[in-house]
Parts: structure tokens; sequence; C-alpha cells
């Protein structure tokens, strides 16, 4: 793929978010893999960061068995968060503002030192500073939400928006906590931080790893979302969200009537 074919279907996915306009799947036509579609994926940012946004973190996708069951791939993705995407912890976003998007409860790191790329489980508590629940808002720029494992990387693997709690020192046992996610105050998902590659901190290292294959190395002070504890949920106007992790209290968000 030339570095022109690249930006042409950057170009596609930033118009669909723009325009909150869904697009159809791109990679088959186009002959992505999803090497390639990490090129597209940095193109995407680049509008961003063109606009004035800030990179401020990482995100791993399809991180839980079942997602990567459901995808018939074996290795989790990442993509790329930025300032624009943070929503404050209990505001109010307009889910007109998104083509489709649906909520996830998961569980975000503070970078702290930054971790070689060939960071392993052992050098996690010296890069991390701090923990906290969070909720990510995906919202593919594919009609359906359909797509295929070069197509959602080219889309920054969904991300749309994200709200992060109040942040905790680590505890020592973060491998099986319980995960709520309520809607209006009613139970929509119960998971465990389990579903997160068996240990959040495995997405961690995991992130690391990916990312540096790429030449992207964390930085101090970025989030990084470690993935989605249970499925995802649509967001619907007037809908209140709240996401609990055991021992690590909430975080939450509304969107407008
Ligand atoms: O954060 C996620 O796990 C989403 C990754 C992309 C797949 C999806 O949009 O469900
Ligand atoms: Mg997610």
């Amino acid at each position: 793929m030339t570095a022109v074919e690249a930006s042409a279907l950057a170009d596609r996915l930033d118009t669909a978010v723009r325009q909150r306009r869904a697009i159809p799947q791109l990679a088959a036509e186009a002959g992505l893999d999803a090497e390639a579609a990490y090129g597209v994926q940095a193109e995407v940012l680049r509008r961003r960061l063109d606009r004035g946004e800030r990179l401020v973190g990482l995100k791993m996708g399809l991180t839980s068995r079942a997602k990567m069951a459901q995808m018939g791939v074996d290795e989790v993705i990442w993509g790329r968060l930025t300032d624009a995407m943070w929503i404050a912890d209990g505001a109010t976003v307009d889910a007109g503002a998104y083509i489709h998007p649906r909520v996830e409860p998961e569980v975000a790191f503070l970078v702290d030192r930054v971790p070689e790329p060939g960071a392993t489980l052992a050098d996690f508590a010296a890069s991390v500073r701090a923990v906290a629940p969070a909720i990510e808002l995906i919202d593919s720029r594919y009609a359906d939400f359909s797509f295929s494992l070069p197509d959602v990387i080219a889309d920054n693997t969904s991300a749309a928006g994200f709200v992060v709690g109040a942040w905790s020192p680590v505890p020592a046992g973060l491998a099986n906590l319980g995960v709520l996610l309520e809607i209006d105050g009613r139970v929509a998902q119960i998971g465990s931080t389990a579903a997160i590659l068996g240990d959040p901190r495995r997405a961690f290292t995991e992130g690391v790893r990916l990312a540096g294959r790429h030449g992207v190395r964390l930085a101090e002070g970025w989030v990084f979302l470690a993935g989605a504890a249970t499925a995802a949920v649509p967001l619907a106007p007037g809908a209140h969200v709240r996401a609990t992790v055991q021992g690590l209290g909430s975080a939450s968000l509304k969107a407008a009537a």
C-alpha cells in the first residue's frame, strides 16, 4: 500500500467521524492487511493532530477471548486516544455526535515511567502510577458496526471517547475484580477484570509490545485503557451510564436526552 493510498483511506474514515455518517468497509476492496492498517490508523491520527488535538494515551481492543473468537483472531489490537476524546467523569455527552455509540466498562492505567518495548509483568509496577475505573465509548465508523480486523485497526479500533474515574494506587491484585455496567441504575452487564487478557496488567505489557512494533512508546502521564471487561452496550439518548470496578470505584457519563 502506498502512502497516497493510505492517506485516501484515512480521509474516508476521518470524513465519517466528522460527518457522523457510517461508511462501507474498506479493507477487502483496498487489499489492506493488519500491518498496513496501522499505517492508515496513524494517518487518521495525523488528521486529528492537524486539527489541534493532542495524543494522550493508548487503548487496547479485542482483549476478551469472546471478542477475539467473534472476530476469528488471536491477537489484541491497539489504538490512539486524544484529548478531544476525553470526557470528564460525570459529564453529559450528545449521543447524536456519534454514529452508533456503545459504552463498555474498562480499567485505565496512568503511565509513570516510560516502559521499554520489551517490558514484562515484572516491569508493570514501575511503569504505572495509578489505576482507575473507566468507560470507553466506541463508535465504529463502518455501517452496522461490522468490520474485518484490518478495517477496525484502520478505524483506530473504534475509539471515540473515554471517561476515567478517580485514580487510586494500584492494588496488589487486579486479575479478578468484579465489574458492573449500569444503565439508568439497572445492571446492564456484569463481568470481571479477568476477561481482560486474564489480567489487565497483561494488556498493558501487550500494548507496550505491540505499539513498540510500530515505533510508538508510551509517555509519562498517558492514559492506558486496558480493554473491556464485558460486552459493549448501545448508548441511547438520555441514558445514565455507570461503570464500577470492585475496590476502585466508579466512572459515569450521561447522554443528553
Ligand atoms: O475497545 C474495543 O475492544 C473495541 C475494539 C474494536 C471492536 C469493536 O468496536 O467492538
Ligand atoms: Mg474498549
